[in-house]
C-alpha cells in the first residue's frame, strides 16, 4: 500500500484505514482509491473485524479527487477510466464504516465521507463541494447525498458557490454525528465503533443494508405511497370528524376509526 496505512486491529474488532498522502492534502488519486477498495474488501471478509474507521490527518481528510490527474482528461478518457467502479465497491462494504474527519473534506473527499455510514468530525473539519470553482460539478454522489443529508436549500448554496460548511454547521444540518476537539477525534470514533462492535454482526449488517435502502427509493415511488395513504385517510371516521369540526368551529372528537 503506497497511499494508505491499514491497521487491522486498531482496537479489538476495530480496523483503521488512514489516508496517507499528506503533502497533497490526501488528494484522492486513482491508486489511493483502489487501495481503499482493496483494503475494505479484505476487512469485510476478515471475521475479526466488526467496524472500520477511515481517517486522514489533522490538515485534511481529503481535499478532493486529484485535480492534477483529471485536468487534461477528455469525457471519453473519464468514461474509459471508469473510476465509478472503484468508488461503487466502497459503498458496497457490508461492515459499518465511521469517517473520522479533521481539516478539509472537499469535493470527492466530502463525497467519500458521505459514502461512509457515520461521521465524527473534529472542530477543525470543513466540508464542501467546491467543484463549481474549477468548472465542474460533484461526480461521486455529492448532488444526491449532500442534498439528502442537509436539505435542498443548503446543498444548493454549497454546491453552487463552493462555500465550505464548518464542523459546527455540518452538525447542525445533520451531516455529521458529533463534533469533538481534535485530540478527541480518534477516541470518539473508537467509542462509537466499540458500541457497535458489541452488537450482533449479522443484525448490524442487515440494519445497515436496510437503512441504505431508504436512499434508493425514488421520489416518484415515495410520492405514490404517500398519495395512497392520503386517500386512505378519507376512509376514516376521524377525517370526516376532523374536517366537520373545523367547519363547525368546534374541537374534534377522534375515535381512531
Ligand atoms: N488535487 C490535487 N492536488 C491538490 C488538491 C486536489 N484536490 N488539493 C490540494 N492539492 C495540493 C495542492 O496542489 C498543493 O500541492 P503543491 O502545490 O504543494 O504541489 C498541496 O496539495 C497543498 O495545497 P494548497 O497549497 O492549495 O493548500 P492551502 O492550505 O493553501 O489550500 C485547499 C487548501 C484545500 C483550500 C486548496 O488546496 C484547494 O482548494 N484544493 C482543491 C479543493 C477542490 O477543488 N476539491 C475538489 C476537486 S474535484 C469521481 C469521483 C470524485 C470526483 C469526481 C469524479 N468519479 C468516481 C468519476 C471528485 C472531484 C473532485 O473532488
Amino acid at each position: 500500500m503506497e497511499f494508505i496505512i491499514v491497521t487491522e486491529q486498531y482496537y479489538p474488532g476495530i480496523a483503521l484505514i488512514q489516508l496517507n498522502r499528506p503533502k497533497e492534502l490526501n488528494a484522492l488519486n486513482r491508486k489511493l482509491m483502489e487501495e481503499v477498495r482493496d483494503a475494505l474488501q479484505a476487512l469485510d471478509k476478515n471475521e475479526g473485524v466488526r467496524v472500520i474507521i477511515i481517517t486522514g490527518n489533522e490538515q485534511a481528510f481529503a481535499a478532493g479527487a486529484d485535480i492534477k490527474q483529471m485536468a487534461d482528461k477528455s469525457a471519453i478518457d473519464m468514461l474509459l477510466i471508469d473510476q465509478f467502479s472503484t468508488w461503487d465497491q466502497i459503498r458496497r462494504t457490508k461492515k459499518p464504516i465511521i469517517a473520522a474527519v479533521s481539516g478539509f473534506a472537499l469535493g470527492g473527499g466530502c463525497e467519500f465521507t458521505m459514502m461512509c455510514d457515520m461521521i465524527i468530525a473534529s472542530e477543525t473539519a470543513k466540508f464542501g463541494q467546491p467543484e463549481i470553482k474549477i468548472g465542474t460539478i460533484p461526480g461521486a454522489g455529492g448532488t444526491q447525498r449532500l442534498t439528502k443529508a442537509i436539505g435542498k436549500a443548503k446543498a444548493m448554496e454549497l454546491i453552487l458557490t463552493g462555500r465550505f460548511l464548518s464542523a459546527e454547521e455540518a452538525h447542525f444540518y445533520g451531516l455529521v454525528n458529533k463534533v469533538v476537539p481534535v485530540e478527541m477525534l480518534m477516541h470518539e470514533a473508537v467509542e462509537l465503533a466499540k458500541e457497535i462492535a458489541q452488537m450482533s454482526p449479522v443484525a448490524v449488517q442487515l440494519a445497515k443494508e436496510a437503512i441504505n435502502r431508504s436512499f434508493e427509493t425514488q421520489l416518484d415511488e415515495g410520492l405514490a405511497f404517500e398519495r395512497k395513504n392520503f386517500y386512505l385517510t378519507f376512509a376514516s371516521a376521524d377525517q370526516k370528524e376532523g374536517m366537520q369540526a373545523f367547519i363547525e368551529k368546534r374541537k374534534p372528537t377522534y375515535t381512531g376509526k
